[in-house]
């Protein structure tokens, strides 16, 4: 029986990654790097799963002779880089420079009201998931989620199902009895290594990705019911 939705946030409960890229530019210009992620650049680097994991790829890219023992120097650079950028991203999410995706609210919504518990499980730092949902769903947006993993609660990013089996133990309940929401190949790679059905609703930054194994692949979550989800989840009977 179908007990809990989780929701993957950036790409998923929210098109964010536009205003993700504008962050770590501005982190760029801030620290006097001649640095500029354009989108076809910023599409790749999505390829890796956390914003401070992206920065070292990159890093490493443009600067490969890096020795070992600055290794600690550049952390620290890469640190303040992301702090930031983090605090560019939250104030730009607070002036409401992103909203929710379409059918998300209404999905929860629903979801809550028929008694089945919600919970989010994210590769984005905490203080992102509190600056989009606390204007949306009010200061007591947390309460609304059973179990809440994010970048700093599962450290090891996506396609680890790391965030996902954390989410689960949370929640006491098998992946069976649940169904996950996502937007892209990692997040849905981390999903299904931890057992869960999976809807995925791609963005732009996404919408070429592979998402083989998928419960379903929508354009978004408009008019997407929990009866839907029971009935997606279903053995689907082989044609005679
Ligand atoms: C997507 C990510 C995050 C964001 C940037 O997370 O990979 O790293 O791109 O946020 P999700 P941070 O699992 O929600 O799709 O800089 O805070 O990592
Ligand atoms: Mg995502």
């Amino acid at each position: 029986m179908l007990q809990a939705l989780i929701f993957d946030v950036d790409g998923t409960l929210a098109d964010t990654e536009r205003v993700h890229r504008e962050a770590f530019n501005h982190a760029f210009a801030e620290e006097g790097l001649d640095w500029h992620w354009d989108e076809p650049t910023y599409i790749r680097l999505l390829e890796v799963s956390g914003g401070k994991e992206r920065l070292r790829r990159w890093w490493m890219q443009q600067r490969p002779d890096t020795r070992e023992l600055d290794a600690g120097a550049v952390q620290q650079t890469l640190d303040r880089l992301h702090d930031i950028k983090t605090a560019y991203y939250e104030s730009a999410v607070l002036d409401g420079r992103v909203s929710l995706r379409p059918g998300v609210l209404e999905l929860i919504e629903q979801a809550a009201s028929e008694g089945l518990r919600l919970a989010i499980a994210t590769t984005t730092s905490p203080v992102n998931i509190a600056a989009l949902l606390r204007p949306v769903m009010g200061p007591d947006w947390r309460l609304r989620f059973d179990a809440i993993g994010d970048g700093s609660s599962s450290p090891v990013k996506k396609p680890h199902p790391q965030v996902y089996q954390q989410v689960l133990g949370d929640l006491a309940l098998p992946a069976s009895a649940c169904v996950a929401f996502e937007d892209s190949r990692n997040g849905l790679l981390a999903a299904r290594a931890a057992g869960l059905a999976t809807v995925i609703t791609p963005t732009a930054f996404t919408a070429h990705h592979r998402f083989d194994g998928a419960l379903r692949v929508l354009p978004d979550l408009d008019g997407v019911t929990v009866d839907d989800l029971r009935h997606w989840r279903l053995p689907q009977r082989v044609a005679a």
